[in-house]
């Protein structure tokens, strides 16, 4: 397989020139290619087989110990004018950018295989799908690509009928961290990655593409590019309502998104249409409607057991790809509370020793296909994508925010999405559980400068009439004892459903400063082993503390300029006013 398209035969072979590729293989995306990159790679010890009997085409492949996650440090946005990269992100001059990485792929591809890899972020035949074509030295990369997107024949006759394709070069380099750069350069729709073969880092098709040049392009294009869940809530009546969740990395995006409803909400279903990334464009009768550009799965691993994912649990019983857990002594996949069986070798490929830390690595993931999920929605294949009902915003807070809330309206929403902040996780390099602003989860996402991004945001108040109410979670409140107040997992069921009455004005509120509390009676904790008292601090405020808040929220808005939309410096002054005066 080769291309028609000159533009992309010029662009391989101007790789394949510099980085010195042996040779040249265009992904097919057949399932005999998939097999035969497994058979490769399990041959070469990038992977190794899992206990077939009880994980039926199951890999493990554990990565170099110096490359776990994603380098925020590291990730840079390349645009001529600083400021239009903002505050929010690292930046380089487009042609030092260039210079750098360029001078790191200078042979860096010597001996190997340089893989062609044509994909579709989003249904094949959707018009708010955008192409790609990854370049990359990992046939690892090649075969988790193939799990999260559209890949091969089918994605290269599109890029050839449309002559337009987001160009991402990878190498694992040497994998010196030293030597590692995520660099994006979204006017040029291209990005190139060196030094990294985990997962962000390596598979272009997801951060960089789907959120960080696609929200570059949906700012002059008119639409969203997100990094939220898309879940459908059915009732028992089979009423569906879709919505849309912004947490950040690793808040339980996948869970959410995969609840299932406790015994007492039978008849309920939750639907998946994507766990990561929604890219919402308005439609003509001016509704917004969501995609998710991915098709597979590339989740956090610890944790993920019977209670707490049990449609995860299940879906990575076969045919997944595993990075950095650890294994049993019979060979099957371990990791912290998997609930069943016990380590024998970790991450590391070491005999587990407690004296070592973890068996798993806390940001160790499953890769897999979307459609083994059992609630799997046959819509995430639907051109038109689905009418989200409700966005909510979310994030990890010990105390303070509520258990729910309700933006008064578009524009504050926008504010309660600007405000977001939550303890970091091990999804980054970095320290964990230290509190961070993550403006709509999207700090280590966003192609451009925030206050831009707030801006438009902002604008869709203008062009679309039936845009979606915009609430807050917080599943992670605690007590004094670090105990969590609220059970969280399926249960949070019974927010989403105050949150689906709100959207069908049937239930009421009370209005406070920030947004509209529910009455605490209204959220249904019948069967629930939670006291009154418990559910009054979940859903009230504390006005000190928010008036705290806010001052930081305001700290945090002003530190980006004059390029702030005065919208924002409204709401936050009106949030602070009512709090002063309540
Ligand atoms: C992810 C992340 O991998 O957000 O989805 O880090
Ligand atoms: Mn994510």
């Amino acid at each position: 397989m080769t291309t028609t398209l000159s533009a992309l035969t010029q662009w391989v072979d101007e790789v394949a020139s510099r980085t010195q590729s042996e040779s040249i293989h265009w992904c097919t995306g057949s399932e005999a290619e998939y097999q035969q990159l497994i058979e490769q790679m399990t041959a070469d010890g990038t992977l190794s087989a899992l206990n077939q009997d009880e994980y039926p085409n199951c890999y493990l492949h554990l990565s170099d110990p110096t490359d776990v996650a994603r380098v925020e440090h590291l990730t840079f946005i390349c645009t001529d004018d600083q400021d239009d990269a903002g505050p929010n992100n690292n930046w380089m001059a487009p042609a030092e950018g260039h210079a750098k990485i360029d001078a790191l792929f200078d042979g860096a591809m010597r001996g190997r295989t340089m893989y062609v890899i044509p994909y579709c972020m989003g249904p094949i035949d959707s018009p708010y799908s955008r192409c790609g074509v990854e370049i990359t030295d990992s046939a690892y990369v090649v075969a988790n690509m193939k799990l999260m997107t559209r890949m091969g024949a089918k994605a290269l006759e599109r890029i050839e009928r449309e002559g337009k394709f987001v160009k991402g070069l990878h190498s694992t380099g040497d994998l010196d961290p030293e030597r590692r750069f995520i660099m994006h350069f979204p006017a040029e729709l291209s990005i190139k990655s060196i030094g990294s073969g985990y997962g962000g880092n390596a598979l272009l098709g997801k951060k960089c593409h789907a959120l960080r040049i696609a929200s570059y392009q949906a700012r002059t294009e008119g639409w969203l590019a997100e990094h939220m869940l898309i879940a459908g809530l059915e009732s028992p009546q089979g009423v569906v309502h879709y919505v849309a969740c912004a947490f950040p990395s690793a808040c339980g995006k996948t869970n959410l998104a995969m609840l299932i409803p406790p015994e007492s909400h039978s008849g309920w279903k939750v639907w998946t249409l994507g766990d990561d990334i929604a890219w919402l464009h308005p439609d003509k009768s001016g509704k917004l409607r969501a995609i998710n550009p991915e098709s597979g799965y590339f989740g956090v691993v610890p944790g993920t057991n019977e209670q707490s994912n049990k449609n995860a649990f299940d879906m990575i019983k076969r045919d997944t790809i595993f990075t950095n857990v650890a294994r049993t002594d019979d060979n099957q996949p371990w990791w912290e509370n998997k609930g069943v069986g016990s380590p024998a070798i970790d991450w590391q490929g070491r005999e587990y020793d407690a004296a070592n830390g973890k068996a798993a690595h806390p940001n160790s993931r499953f890769t897999v296909k979307a459609t083994n999920n059992p609630s799997y929605s046959k819509l995430a294949d639907a051109p038109e994508g689905v009418p989200i009902s409700a966005i909510i915003f979310g994030g990890r807070r010990k105390e303070l925010a509520p258990l729910v809330y309700q933006a008064r309206d578009w524009r504050h929403g926008v504010l309660v999405g600007a405000g977001v902040a939550s303890e970091t996780t091990a999804a980054a390099t970095g320290a964990v559980g230290v509190v961070r602003r993550d403006p709509m989860a999207m700090k280590p996402f966003c192609g451009y400068n925030f206050a831009d991004y707030w801006a438009h945001w902002l604008s869709f108040e203008a062009t679309a009439q039936h845009l979606p109410k915009i609430f807050h979670v917080n599943w992670f409140r605690q007590d004094n004892d670090g105990k969590f107040l609220w059970p969280g997992f399926g249960e949070n069921l019974r927010v989403l459903r105050w949150i689906i009455e709100r959207c069908e004005n049937r239930v009421g509120a009370t209005e406070t400063a920030i947004g509209y509390l529910p009455n605490p009676n209204d959220i249904d904790t019948a069967d629930l082993d939670i006291s009154t008292a418990t559910m009054q601090a979940l859903t009230s405020i504390d006005v000190k503390q928010w008036q705290d808040e806010m001052a930081a929220i305001n700290e945090y808005l002003e530190s980006y300029g004059d390029r702030l939309p005065e919208a924002l410096r409204d709401e936050c002054r009106r949030i602070s006013e009512e709090l002063d005066a309540a």
